[in-house]
C-alpha cells in the first residue's frame, strides 16, 4: 500500500528502493574519487541483490547463503587485508563505507560481512603463520569459504576474560573442549576462528574446521532480531585441533579484543547505514502521506522529528569519517572506537524509533525496512561489547578508573 491506501506492490518485491542518501554537510567532499566509487557500487549491489527480498528473508528467519560467494565477488570480505592475500588493500575509510551501505540495507548483512572481514580474515592476517594466511585467507576473501569468530561463552559475555574454553597439549595435536554461544554465521561456516585458554590459562586463538571430530555448530532459533543473519553455537568435544592450526602471532586477552577494534568501527559506519535508510524512508513518506488534508511533513511535529534525525545523522557521519581517518594513520584508541560504536548505534535506534513514528501504523509492517531495523540494531547495541560496556571503556580511559569489577 503507498501511505494513502493504495496497491503499491513495488515496495513489497522491493522495486522500489530509491535511497537517497543525505550528506547535509558536504561530506563528500571529504571522500576520493575512489571512496565515492565503491560506495556506488556497493549501493547498486544492495539495491539490487538485497533490498528487493530482505523483508522475505528476515520474516522467514531465512540466511540467504548464496550472498557469501556474492560478497566475495564485490569485495566486501576483508577490504583492508592486501590484495596478495585475496582482500582488496583498500583503507577504512573504505571499509567503513562498505558497512554503512551492507547495513543501510540491513545489518544482519552487514554481521555476515564484517564477521568475516573484521573477524576471521583480520586475526589470520595479523597473527596468522604464512601458511594460514596462504591457505585460509584468499578463499574467504572470494567467499569461497565462510568463517566465525568464537569469543562469547553461556557464561561469559561482556566478561571474556573468565571463559572456560580450554585445550591441552596431546603430542601432535592440542584437544579442545568448551562451548560458545552467539556465534554469528556459526551454522554454515567452515572455519572458526577460537578463542580458548592453554594449560597455563593463556588466551590463544586456534583455527577449527568444519568436519573435525567432536565439533558441532547447533543453530540458535526465535530470534527477533537479525533474522536474516545465522547464530548458532559451537560446541567442542574433545576435538583434535592440529598444532598447525594455533595462531601464533599474539596471546592474551588482547589479541581478540584487537579483533573487535575492528569490527566496532565497521559498526559505527554500519549503524549510520541503518539510520539513513530508516531517515530517507520517514522523509518521503512525510511527503506523500496526507492528513488533515496536508502532507504529513508539513506538521511542525514531524518537522522535528526530521530535522533532529538529519542533526544525529550528520554529526555521527563527521565522527565516523574522522574516525576513519585514525584508523588509516593508526592513531585510533579503544575509548575512540568505542565513542563511535556507541554513538551511531544509539542514533540509529533512536532514529529507527522516530521514524517508526512518523509512518504510523504502516510503519510496523515489513511495507517498510523500519522495524526490521530497529530490531535489528536491537542486537547490535548488543553485541561487540554493550553499549553498558562501552561507555565504561569510555569511562575508564577519562578517569583511570576502571568501574567492569
Ligand atoms: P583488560 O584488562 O582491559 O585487557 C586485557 C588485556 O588486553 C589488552 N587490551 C588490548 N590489547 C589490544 N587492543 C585492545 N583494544 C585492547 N584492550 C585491552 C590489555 O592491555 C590487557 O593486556 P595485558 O597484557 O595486560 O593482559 O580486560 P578486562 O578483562 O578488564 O576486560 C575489559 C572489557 C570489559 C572492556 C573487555 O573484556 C570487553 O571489551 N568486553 C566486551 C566483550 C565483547 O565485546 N565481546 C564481543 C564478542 S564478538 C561479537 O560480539 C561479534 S558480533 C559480530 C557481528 O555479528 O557483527
Ligand atoms: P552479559 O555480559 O550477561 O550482560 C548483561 C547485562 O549486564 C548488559 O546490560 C551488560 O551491559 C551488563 N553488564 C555486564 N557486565 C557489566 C559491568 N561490569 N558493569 C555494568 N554492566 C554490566 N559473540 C561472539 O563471540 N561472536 C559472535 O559472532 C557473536 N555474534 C552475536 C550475534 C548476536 C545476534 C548476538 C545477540 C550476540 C552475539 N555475540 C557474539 C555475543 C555478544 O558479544 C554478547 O551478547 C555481548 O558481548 C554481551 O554478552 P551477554 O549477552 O552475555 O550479556
Amino acid at each position: 500500500m503507498n501511505p494513502n491506501g493504495a496497491e503499491t506492490s513495488e515496495r513489497k518485491s522491493g522495486k522500489s528502493d530509491h535511497f537517497e542518501s543525505p550528506d547535509f554537510y558536504h561530506i563528500d567532499d571529504l571522500l576520493t574519487e575512489e571512496h565515492k566509487l565503491i560506495r556506488s557500487s556497493i549501493r547498486d549491489f544492495v539495491k539490487k541483490e538485497i533490498s528487493p527480498i530482505i523483508e522475505e528473508w528476515a520474516q522467514n528467519a531465512h540466511f540467504p547463503y548464496g550472498i557469501v560467494k556474492k560478497f566475495g565477488d564485490i569485495g566486501a570480505f576483508g577490504p583492508t587485508v592486501p590484495e596478495e592475500y585475496g582482500g582488496g588493500g583498500m583503507d577504512y575509510i573504505s571499509y567503513g563505507l562498505i558497512m554503512q551501505e551492507i547495513e543501510r540495507g540491513d545489518s544482519g548483512m552487514r554481521s555476515t560481512a564484517s564477521v568475516q572481514g573484521s573477524l576471521v580474515m583480520y586475526p589470520i592476517f595479523k597473527f596468522g603463520s604464512e601458511e594460514q594466511k596462504k591457505k585460509y585467507l584468499p578463499k574467504l576473501a572470494s567467499g569461497e569459504m565462510l568463517g566465525c569468530f568464537g569469543l562469547t561463552e553461556p557464561d561469559h559475555g561482556s566478561n571474556p576474560s573468565g571463559m572456560v574454553t580450554n585445550f591441552r597439549d596431546a603430542g601432535d595435536h592440542y584437544i579442545l573442549n568448551g562451548a560458545k554461544m552467539w556465534i554469528s554465521n556459526s551454522p554454515k561456516a567452515d572455519i572458526a576462528v577460537v578463542w580458548a585458554k592453554n594449560e597455563e590459562g593463556r588466551i590463544h586463538g586456534l583455527i577449527v574446521e568444519r568436519g573435525m571430530e567432536g565439533f558441532s555448530t547447533p543453530e540458535t532459533h526465535g530470534k527477533w532480531s537479525l533474522r536474516a543473519s545465522t547464530t548458532g553455537e559451537l560446541v567442542f568435544n574433545d576435538v583434535k585441533v592440529p598444532k598447525e592450526n594455533l595462531l601464533p602471532g599474539k596471546s592474551g586477552l588482547g589479541a581478540p579484543l584487537m579483533c573487535l577494534d575492528s569490527a566496532r568501527y565497521g559498526i559505527a559506519w554500519g549503524a549510520i547505514g541503518a539510520a539513513m535508510d530508516c531517515y530517507d524512508s520517514a522523509r518521503r513518506y512525510a511527503g506523500e502521506r496526507i492528513q488533515f488534508g496536508k502532507p504529513i511533513g508539513s506538521f511542525q511535529l514531524v518537522q522535528k522529528k526530521l530535522s533532529e534525525m538529519l542533526t544525529e545523522i550528520t554529526k555521527a557521519q563527521l565522527l565516523n569519517w574522522k574516525l576513519g581517518k585514525m584508523m588509516d594513520e593508526g592513531k585510533a584508541t579503544t575509548p575512540q572506537i568505542s565513542m563511535a560504536k556507541r554513538n551511531s548505534v544509539e542514533v540509529a535506534l533512536n532514529i529507527a524509533r522516530e521514524a517508526r513514528q512518523v509512518h504510523g501504523g504502516m510503519g510496523i509492517t515489513g511495507e517498510y525496512p523500519i522495524m526490521r531495523h530497529m530490531m535489528n540494531l536491537e542486537s547490535v547495541i548488543t553485541y561487540e561489547g554493550t553499549h553498558d560496556i562501552h561507555l565504561l571503556i569510555l569511562g575508564a580511559d577519562i578517569t583511570g578508573i576502571p568501574a567492569f569489577t
